[in-house]
């Protein structure tokens, strides 16, 4: 294989594979970001090179991590802006792209954030879980319309996604309880609202999102709170309309245990067959579970959320980064 990548679009790559760049969002603002880099260095001399070059560095973001659909439909959206007959057109169409996926990016999560504060009433206590900026412009757009609200965050283990979540609602001056997962049952009593992002949402309403989120779901309803999603139409899964399931994401057994903690209860202990410890990422939540999804297109039973994604993904096709 021929083909050149840029050193920023690796560099996003490994970001995003290691977590330095997370959440479904800001994933799919980074990579599309580091294709209108490589656009824009690309030295490419043929414009079948570029457009190879272009491919080649949006498998490799691709390829990353395999749970959040907002990546691909990143990736699948700046290919399809790059037209031309020359590099230099090339080179711009894929900048236009990429620069109009960002700025659709930041006004869908704010119009989301409007729609979504309208189901929260001053005094009203939510109980967030990980750290979802879609989730976060809810609150945002409460606050700026004058509703109080407090928080209740759940500390998303292994990777304590919560503190992220804290340190912005502290920010914006909302009084905020941090808790372990374990606690969250007892205090959905003091909550009015489950408040989570989505990475996907599957065609038949399934919340593809935190490992956790399901269980705070079904708890959730025992206690009559209700759970609402906010999820910008990019975290919407096209493959799911044909049957595909979402890819969980396993991650690395240290995020759970570190070496030390292994050796210490025995995890290899010569007698006995290894210590198997498993670290999915990600959970799915039916949609009976989910009493809102809340889009920058509107609000919706999760039920129906297959009518918006017909419409706005219809049939799919071939991936643009194969090939
Ligand atoms: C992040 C996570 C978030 C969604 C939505 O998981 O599950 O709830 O990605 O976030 P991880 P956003 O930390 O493993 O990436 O609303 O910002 O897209």
């Amino acid at each position: 294989d021929q083909s050149v990548v840029d050193p920023a679009v690796t560099a996003t790559a490994d970001d995003i594979a290691a977590m330095r760049i997370r959440g479904a969002a800001t994933i799919a603002d980074a990579a599309a970001a580091a294709l209108a880099t490589q656009a824009e260095r690309s030295d490419a001399a043929t414009p079948a090179a570029f457009e190879r070059d272009l491919r080649a560095g949006a498998r490799e973001l691709y390829e990353t991590r395999p749970t959040a659909v907002s990546l691909p439909n990143a990736l699948r959206y700046v290919l399809r802006g790059m037209e031309g007959e020359t590099v230099s057109a090339l080179r711009s169409s894929t900048i236009d792209a990429a620069e109009t996926f960002r700025a659709e990016l930041e006004q869908a999560q704010s119009k989301l954030g409007e729609i979504g504060a309208n189901r929260l009433r001053d005094g009203d206590v939510v109980m967030t879980h990980c750290h979802s900026t879609d989730a976060l412009a809810c609150i945002e757009a409460a606050l700026e319309s004058g509703t109080a609200v407090e928080a209740i965050i759940k500390e998303t283990r292994p990777r304590k996604q919560g503190h992220i979540t804290a340190q912005r609602l502290r920010e914006l001056g909302v009084p905020v309880t941090l808790i372990v997962d374990n606690a969250a049952r007892r205090y959905l009593d003091e909550t009015d609202h489950v408040l989570v992002g989505a990475d996907s949402i599957a065609a038949d309403g399934s919340v593809i999102n935190k490992i956790g989120t399901s269980g705070l779901a079904v708890n959730a309803r025992e206690r009559g709170v209700p759970v609402m999603v906010a999820a910008q139409t990019i975290k919407l899964h096209p493959d799911t309309m044909t049957g595909q399931t979402v890819a969980i994401e396993m991650r690395a057994e240290t995020e759970v245990l570190s070496a030390d903690e292994r050796t210490a209860i025995g995890g290899d202990a010569d007698e006995m067959p290894p210590l198997r410890v498993e670290n999915p990422a990600f959970d799915v939540t039916p949609p009976r579970y989910v009493d809102a999804i809340v889009t920058e297109r509107g609000q919706f039973p999760p039920e129906s959320i297959v009518t918006l994604m017909r419409e706005l993904f219809g049939e799919t096709t071939a991936e643009p980064w194969d090939g």
